[in-house]
């Protein structure tokens, strides 16, 4: 078996005005589309979030990709990362989100060689990451603060006509009572039995209230957690983390850095939870020396894959750390790839991320995958179980080359409605 054809696609998909610790999201979002096509005529696939950087990475690693067997994914792994230095989690960046392009290249390749291997095998990818411990994979509602409006040609518009949690995705949500509508109707619509919200965009204190309205609406059989990317000092940390002792199911990256979290997990009876922290395998050492937090969430996109995440569910075992998911914007590739994971770790502790229900375009045949009681069914045929619906992707890259958006940058967005806003490491 062996590659003889790689594709790369940018595409863009509409995206809401969602606020963060960054700043604002655009009105599109960016991922990329590769696909690795065999002298015998499968297809493997795989997403990942898409920039201009990201794209030519990929590009770069062409030459080692073309003619290698998919099923050995160690070959391969070895001569793409022969190409380069490694990259450390230093080059991660202090934004919510990672600025590294190996790895997503390396995610790339492992996802896409995993579903040819699946498809070759007739199986789906979940067996081939050691087997499936669950049929169908819990999902938590994400929350946002958001203002009023949708995204992609409709930009901060609305639709008069969208009912239901369509019309809920395009309503402002910007103190506490606008939080707790919009996760009325998020779990209205997905079943939901867990819930997240994306802080550090207002004071702490306005972050607080919102979680303790929650959990008044919702009461203490709904799981909660906080996200506010990093943005508080430890000593804001400790003193807002206390608060909600007994509120949440766990916090998520308050501050910065694994000595700063440890501190904070000494002071707050609180789990801690992490996709800022520990990043990378390089900071395993410190995460185990440390006790910097008490769950590790992976991302496939930004661990080099989904082998990658099963080595770190691993470790989490050896070390008592509870495992569970980071996500971005993302469309039914990832989605897929996301679920098969959950599918196949068996110490999955929590519910996982997802910003699926914020988009509303697709890219695969079949459309939008459907999230019922909160969870996501594995595809049950061989692979990934996802295949291109080839017009739908033309669009959506007949997008990206007109929005004319290159990378995400949350903070050009946000000086649309706040001029002069910068983005703060630590701001609270
Ligand atoms: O989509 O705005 C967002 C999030 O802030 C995202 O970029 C983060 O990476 O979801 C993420 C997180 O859990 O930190
Ligand atoms: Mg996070």
């Amino acid at each position: 078996m062996r590659i003889t054809e790689m594709h790369i696609t940018p595409i863009a998909l509409g995206d809401p005005p969602l606020l963060n610790a960054a700043g604002l999201h655009a009105p599109y979002c960016l991922r990329t589309v590769v696909e690795l096509r065999t002298a015998d005529g499968l297809t493997g696939l795989a997403e990942v979030p898409g920039s201009a950087a990201v794209d030519a990475a990929l590009a770069a690693a062409r030459d080692a990709v073309i003619g290698a067997d998919p099923r050995n994914w160690h070959g391969l792994r070895a001569k793409v990362a022969a190409q380069g230095a490694p990259e450390t989690s230093r080059a991660r960046g202090d934004k919510p989100w990672d600025g590294r392009t190996r790895v997503q290249v390396f995610s790339a390749l492992d996802v896409a060689c995993l579903d040819l291997q699946g498809k070759a095998y007739g199986v789906p990818v979940a067996q081939l990451l050691g087997g499936v411990v669950r049929e169908r994979v819990p999902y938590s509602a994400y929350l946002f603060y958001k203002y009023e409006g949708a995204g992609g040609e409709l930009g901060f518009g609305t639709d008069p006509l969208a009912a239901g949690w369509a019309k809920a995705r395009q309503a402002a949500a910007l103190d506490p009572d606008g939080v707790v509508a919009q996760a009325e109707a998020m779990v209205a619509e997905f079943g939901f039995r867990s819930i997240k919200l994306k802080g550090g965009c207002f004071e702490p204190a306005q972050e607080v209230a919102a979680m303790k309205a929650l959990r008044k609406r919702f009461g203490a059989g709904v799981p909660l957690r906080l996200d506010p990317n990093a943005l508080w000092s430890v000593e804001s940390s400790i003193r807002w983390g206390r608060e909600l002792e007994g509120v949440l199911e766990y916090l998520e990256d308050p501050c910065r850095g694994q000595e700063g979290m440890a501190r904070v997990r000494r002071e707050v009876k609180l789990p801690l939870a992490t996709n800022m922290c520990t990043t990378s395998f390089d900071d395993l050492p410190g995460s185990a020396r440390l006790e910097s937090e008490d769950i590790i969430l992976t991302d496939h996109h930004f661990w080099g894959g989904l082998r990658s995440s099963m080595e770190l569910a691993a470790h989490c075992r050896t070390f008592g750390r509870g495992v569970s998911m980071h996500s971005n914007n993302h469309a039914g590739i990832s989605f897929a790839a996301m679920t098969h994971l959950g599918a196949a770790m068996p110490n999955l502790t929590h519910a996982l991320d997802t910003h699926y229900p914020w988009q509303w375009e697709e890219i695969i045949t079949g459309g939008r995958i459907a999230i019922e009681d909160g969870s996501v069914a594995l595809p049950k045929v061989p692979g990934l179980g996802v295949e291109l619906d080839r017009a739908a992707l033309a669009r959506a890259h007949a997008a990206y080359v007109r929005c004319g958006l290159k990378e995400r940058n949350d903070e050009i967005e946000m000086r649309k409605k706040v001029p002069g806003w910068k983005f703060a490491a630590t701001r609270w």
